[in-house]
């Protein structure tokens, strides 16, 4: 049913019914299109705003990319309509909207681009998607096959949806001159004040033809008649009507009508995208197939001349690969060999991409959250850090003169706090120092620290340091008399909103979070010559730490925290959300939990948040609104935060356990962030491995048939921490200012893996083996025994063979 291929490069999956909603998803730096294996569709792209050229059939709300969001019949799509002109037979590719199960299907997630192959009424069909590395348009690629052995008459629908435009002013018509179908709306707005930018948007939605077409239509109603989306009325007639829309929705089929010999293939290609005006697409046309649409007369395979056509197949192709060469640069430092294949395909292949993408789009925002913005680019320390260093500069730039980070980063001027950047978060300086590390380590560019930078406002101005500095000092700073951080609206759970409101609410999490950015800092400290106070920083740590056990701990687990009317919550005498796991996992990295206190919420977290899935954000899901808590209690049981597998959560607590050791735990709940191996598990996460959701369902003890249900949500800030667990934590490559240290963490029933790491322009090649009659790790270059594990004096560009033996 799903099965990576052989180079690793598509993940498959082999039946348009078992995963519906199985899907990839392609990026560059202006857009995003999310692609359903059914052939539904979700793209946006930046104006700088978010916008969208393919739309609903209605009015649709803007917001921000949401979890599992549901597919229905008039979704936005590309598709292909095919009829036998002699049986009458419709059948539609990849599946929707006829939805006839074709005798072979496979639908290829690639890393830069994606695949339908399907085989059906003696027809091979293959659609293939793939983007320009630095525009918003989609490439597409149809290859139509006779398979059989008699010549065929079939007319081919290329079915692009445009959808619901604007309710001030949409159409569409097809112009010849461009050989494009267009349709154009005017972006709804009220003020005067938005008409200069309103005038500059790219309010065009196009699909530009290689070859001219037999017949097109434009209008969606003329184009479904009685028939509606799943068998069309207009596929009735023999040709399309060449319709256009006028203040109607419109929509962008055209018809191929074509008579392949046995064996013939014939290839079709699009470009659909926005644009701003008629003269844009034109340049586009040129771009890619490399002639006008008038030279490009006749129909189907006698367009253009043979000169043309070698011209177009460059641009189109070219533009391929050279995005396939953009998709590249994101891969990441660390190449796997294990027992866990499974592992390794998404190591190796998915999980860097994943990041890349995170680091290039900012998850299509104008306005990243602080912390997901220093969080995403933590994640570029191992694909490109001197894009962290900048959104490192960037996002100090906008810290406030008394040490407070905003809540959102800006990016582009005249960028405003949108959606829950207006709501009052206490946690974003917790991610300078904890975020800062990773680059650290990657980079040694310790020289970062001596930056200057100035302040929002411009009037101040310090140095990376200082004002890294500051933002520690402003959370210890931001306690109540019991040491406790204030909560506000909300910490790293942005809808927990109304714990602290008032403003004596506090964070047991931010406070344990406070505790070890003071820890993190103090190694920063001491590193960069600053010896005294990171001796400050670590008594200062320990001071947290203590008000964290005198007020916090319930006896098995850490409370997640104390109300405006000092109410403990996340405690055993709780019904609901008796258990959260961020104060657990990173009471383990702040050192708050001693071994006794460790033994025991570890032990806790196993018995009562861990599912087949993963680990739960919390548990018992709420069921009811908690006035005390907030927002987080009315979202559904078991669905993102209230108490789903939330894998940016998930993925802390395998970092704690990492820090401390627990290797075993650690490497369980980290292979439950895959689906697989098993087919079961597969269908109820219903996602293919090509990347890792921001949720699985949860309230596994609560509503078990949901539970483990994929959001489809490709936007989480879990794929750095995931990628820190197994730098840092499992196979122990990490950077330290000498060099590289050395010190795997293999679960016991791995006995042989290999690892290449690329380090500071230098790759090792770690060969690591568990040995008789070794008692501890072992690490060797050249034959020769490293003592503490750290290679010293990495050469860029040199080569290392690395041992290492493990105890048995
Ligand atoms: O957003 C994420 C945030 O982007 O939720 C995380 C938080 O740490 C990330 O910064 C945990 O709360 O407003 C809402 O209710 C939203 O649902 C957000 O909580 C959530 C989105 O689901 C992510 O797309």
């Amino acid at each position: 049913m799903i099965r990576p291929t052989e180079d690793q490069q598509y993940y498959e999956l082999t039946s348009p019914t078992a995963l519906p909603k199985a899907s990839g998803f392609l990026w560059n730096n202006q857009m995003m299109i999310h692609m359903n294996c059914r052939g539904y569709a979700v793209a946006q792209f930046m104006q700088p705003e978010p916008a969208k050229y393919s739309y609903a059939p209605n009015l649709e709300a803007k917001t921000f990319m949401q979890p599992e969001q549901p597919y229905y019949a008039h979704h936005p799509g590309r598709f292909l309509f095919i009829k036998d002109e002699e049986s009458g037979y419709i059948f539609s590719a990849p599946y929707e909207p006829t939805r006839q199960v074709p005798d072979k299907f496979v639908f290829a997630a690639g890393k830069h681009d994606i695949v339908w192959t399907l085989g059906h009424w003696d027809l091979r069909i293959q659609m293939t998607l793939t983007l320009p590395r630095d525009h918003a348009a989609e490439l597409w690629s149809i290859k139509v096959t006779n398979t059989g052995s008699r010549k065929r008459k079939i007319s081919l629908y290329p079915y692009f949806s445009v959808g619901y435009m604007s309710w001030m002013n949409q159409s569409g018509e097809y112009v010849d001159e461009l050989g494009a179908i267009v349709c154009s709306a005017v972006t709804p707005y009220q003020k005067v004040q938005d008409y200069p930018k309103i005038k500059t948007l790219k309010d065009k939605t196009y699909l530009l033809a290689e070859k001219k077409p037999s017949a097109w239509e434009v209008s969606q109603e003329a184009f479904e008649g009685e028939g509606g989306i799943m068998r069309p009325s207009a596929l009735e007639s023999g040709t399309l009507a060449c319709g256009d829309a006028r203040y109607e929705m419109p929509t962008a089929v055209m018809q191929y009508r074509i008579q392949p010999e046995a064996g013939e293939e014939q290839e079709y290609r699009f470009v659909f995208g926005p644009a701003k005006d008629e003269a844009e697409i034109a340049d586009i046309r040129e771009r890619y197939f490399g002639f006008d649409g008038e030279k490009g007369t006749g129909e189907g395979t006698e367009s253009g001349s043979e000169e043309h056509q070698a011209y177009s197949e460059y641009g189109f192709d070219a533009a391929a690969r050279d995005y396939a060469a953009y998709v590249a640069e994101g891969r990441g430092s660390l190449t796997i060999d294990t027992p866990d294949k499974d592992l390794d395909n998404f190591v190796n292949h998915w999980l860097p991409r994943q990041m890349y993408y995170h680091g290039v789009t900012n998850r299509l925002s104008t306005d990243p959250q602080t912390r997901n913005y220093l969080q995403d680019h933590m994640g570029m320390s191992y694909i490109d850090p001197r894009s962290t260093r900048n959104a490192f500069l960037t996002a100090l730039s906008q810290q406030r003169p008394d040490g407070s980070m905003p809540d959102g980063i800006v990016l582009y001027e005249g960028a405003e706090l949108k959606y829950i950047n207006q709501v009052p978060h206490t946690d974003h300086c917790v991610w300078l120092p904890v975020c800062l590390i990773t680059y650290l380590d990657e980079t040694n560019d310790y020289a970062l620290l001596d930056e200057e930078v100035t302040y929002a406002g411009g009037e101040k101005s310090g140095t990376v340091f200082e004002h890294i500095d500051l933002a520690v000092q402003w959370l210890i700073g931001d306690r109540d008399e019991r040491g406790l951080n204030y909560i506000n609206q909300g910490d790293w759970c942005d809808p927990m909103n109304m714990v602290g409101y008032k403003g004596r609410g506090v964070s047991g999490w931010l406070t344990i979070a406070t505790a070890y950015s003071c820890l993190v800092w103090a190694d920063i400290c001491e590193r960069s010559g600053r010896s005294s106070e990171a001796a400050d920083y670590r008594q200062q740590a320990e001071e947290i730490n203590g008000a964290v056990n005198r007020h916090l701990w319930d006896g098995d687990w850490y409370a997640r925290g104390i109300t405006d009317d000092g109410v403990p919550f996340g405690i055993s005498a709780d019904e609901e959300g008796r258990i959260f796991i961020n104060p657990q996992g990173w009471s383990l990295l702040s050192g708050a939990a001693d071994e006794d206190k460790k033994e025991r919420l570890i032990r806790s977290v196993a018995e009562q948040l861990e599912s087949p899935y993963g680990v739960e954000k919390l548990a018992p899901s709420y069921t009811a609104m908690r006035e005390d808590v907030g927002r987080v209690t009315q979202k559904h049981p078991g669905s993102a935060e209230n108490g789903a597998v939330y894998n940016h959560a998930a993925a802390f607590y395998i970092y704690a356990l990492y820090a401390v050791g627990e290797k075993e735990n650690a490497y369980r709940l980290l292979r439950k962030m895959l689906p697989g191996a098993d087919e079961a598990d597969i269908r109820q996460r219903g996602q293919l491995p090509v990347f890792i959701p921001n949720y699985y369902r949860g309230a596994y003890r609560q509503f078990p048939r949901t539970a483990g249900r994929s959001s489809q949500l490709f936007n989480t800030g879990t794929v750095p921490w995931v990628y820190r667990c197994l730098i840092d934590g499992l196979f122990g490559v990490q950077g330290t200012p000498d060099g590289l240290r050395v010190s795997p963490q293999l679960p016991a029933e791995w006995n042989e893996v290999s690892v290449t790491r690329t380090f500071r322009g230098a790759e090792f090649r770690i060969a690591i083996k568990r040995e008789d009659g070794v008692s501890e790790t072992e690490v060797y270059v050249g034959g020769e025994r490293i003592e503490g594990g750290v290679i010293r004096d990495v050469a860029e560009g040199g080569t290392y063979a690395v041992e290492v033996k493990l105890p048995l």
